[in-house]
């Protein structure tokens, strides 16, 4: 068993209660890790340190020594990627030949956003006053709460963190208390890089309890969380108090849309990327198929011939092509999902069940056919590997299905027919849509949802002026008395 403590202005430290919690490695269904469980205290400490840090020698970086350490950090990531990979597979059950990349892919946001930092620049703003020069500032908003879900740490943590360090922000993060170890040891190579104490603090512990805490709490400036719609809905509450600023990530129901005209080897892959690929546990889950009718059958039918061959096992195993699910609450929930499917009359194409024999948290790739409208598993997240199929016959009734959610994260559009793909992509009510692909994300393009799948945008060149406040300096020139019953 390993023993992770919290990461507190600089210091790994214990949690001043003394509590500790065991994560699971969801490949076994054990413990393997046992971590510390913060209380008020250590939130209270956690901010002060961060905001400690505002005003220490982190206050007076110049945007090109903040670029150098985010790429210090760039490369250190990169240098230990595998730990952080091996990290991640242990505790959510990713796949390593995943996450090994991911690992990797990760230093690429810490330099685009070293890019971006002495770009941030305020403006002169010509007014219809000629006695007033007035400009504006990009200031750092402050401390930033960042709290994260299991399904991809790092990578989530990334986005928020990468543009809030080079806007000169601090941050405590509230990793998910299933996967905490990769962001405590994310800490060590932020200090290796050289930012300094209270710059970057870790407290791990569970949601209700730490996780409300921090974002509750009257120090923290700017919340930035990724996790469930429900979850965020508290978030804001929370946020609501103080009047915190708040960019939410939640969760999706994202339709790929397949015309008869579309290349339907690629759609096929496409979907298998989109909803078996890490078990189907993304928020961007391409969860819905909605296919032309000509076509249904033969597609339908491609995707269960790969569906039926993925290679389920041991998630370190590079031959690997699906792991189990991350924790036994997610197993729970999706084999309830295979069971309302059944009672709300759905053929089961492939799957719906768990595999036997192998341990851990596993079910089979799932495809379900024939479903009523507004079946659950057309209309709830499910967070596993199930495709729920409906199919259509024109244009408007394809984007009526795929709109007919509250959920407006992601989706896709299937046609040869360019005239088709543009018009499709502007009628999905969607943050992010692939034409002929899925499942592509970069630090250069903004992605987040609309409706229940959240607010703000993550990743893209606004995303750092998201961790600044702009500030209007306004200096009067004639250096003479005004009216002080007038306005302007
Ligand atoms: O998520 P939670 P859970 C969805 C997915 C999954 C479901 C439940 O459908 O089945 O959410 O997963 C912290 N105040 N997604 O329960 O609760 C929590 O500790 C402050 C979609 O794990 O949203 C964790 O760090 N924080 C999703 C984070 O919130 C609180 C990714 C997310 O946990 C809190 C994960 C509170 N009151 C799950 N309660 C996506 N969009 O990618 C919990 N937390």
């Amino acid at each position: 068993m390993e023993h992770f403590n919290l990461y507190i202005d600089g210091k790994q430290v214990p949690a001043a209660s003394g509590r500790t919690y065991e994560t699971e490695d969801p490949y076994t269904g054990k413990p393997w890790a046992r971590v510390a469980d913060a209380g008020g205290e250590d939130v209270d400490r956690a901010v002060a340190a961060a905001r400690a840090a505002l005003s220490g020698p982190w206050g007076s970086t110049t945007p090109a020594q903040r670029g150098e350490l985010l790429r210090n950090l760039a490369a250190l990531i990169t240098r230990d990627a595998d730990r952080l990979a091996e990290l991640e597979v242990r505790d959510g059950g990713k796949l390593m030949r995943e996450m090994s990349g991911q690992a990797r892919g990760l230093a690429a946001w810490y330099t685009y956003y070293a890019g971006l930092v002495d770009k941030l620049q305020g403006e002169m703003i010509p007014t219809g006053k000629p006695n007033y020069l007035v400009y504006t500032r990009h200031e750092p908003v402050g401390v930033v709460a960042a709290i994260t879900p299991w399904n991809s740490p790092l990578l989530l943590l990334t986005w928020k963190l990468a543009p809030a360090l080079a806007a000169g922000c601090t941050i405590v993060v509230k990793p998910s208390d299933y996967t905490p170890v990769s962001t405590l040891a994310l800490a060590d190579l932020v200090a290796e890089a050289g930012f300094p104490p209270g710059v970057f603090n870790v407290i791990t512990g569970w949601g209700p309890e730490t996780g409300q805490a921090l974002t509750a709490h009257p120090g923290v400036d700017r919340i930035a969380f990724t996790g469930s719609t429900e979850t965020g809905k508290a978030v804001a509450r929370a946020a609501a108090e103080h009047v915190t600023r708040v960019s939410l990530e939640l969760g999706g129901k994202s339709a790929q849309v397949v015309f008869a005209d579309a290349d339907l080897d690629a759609a096929a892959n496409g979907l298998i990327a989109g909803v078996f690929a890490a078990a189907g546990q993304t928020c961007l889950a391409g969860s819905r198929l909605l296919v032309q009718d000509p076509v249904a059958e033969t597609l339908v039918a491609k995707v269960v011939e790969r569906a039926n061959r993925i290679v389920i096992g041991d998630p370190r195993d590079t031959a690997t092509e699906m792991g189990p699910l991350a924790n036994d609450r997610q197993f729970a929930k999706v084999l309830e999902h295979f069971e309302a499917a059944r009672e709300q009359g759905a053929t089961i194409a492939c799957g719906g069940e768990a595999v036997a024999g192998l341990g851990g948290y596993f079910v089979r790739p799932t495809v379900l056919t024939d479903l009523p409208p507004g079946a659950r598993a057309i209309t709830e997240e499910i967070f596993g590997p199930v495709l729920a199929v409906s199919t259509f016959s024109s244009e408007d009734e394809a984007v009526r299905l795929a709109n007919d959610t509250p959920f407006g994260l992601a989706g896709s559009v299937w046609t040869k027919d360019v005239h088709r793909a543009h018009r499709v992509a502007a009628r999905l009510r969607a943050g992010t849509v692939w034409v002929n692909a899925y499942r592509a994300v970069a630090p250069e393009v903004p992605f987040g949802g609309m409706g229940l799948s959240g607010i703000g945008r993550e990743n893209g060149a606004d995303a750092i002026r998201d961790y600044t406040e702009t500030k209007a300096v306004w200096v009067e020139l004639s250096g003479e008395t005004r009216d002080p019953f007038t306005l302007g």
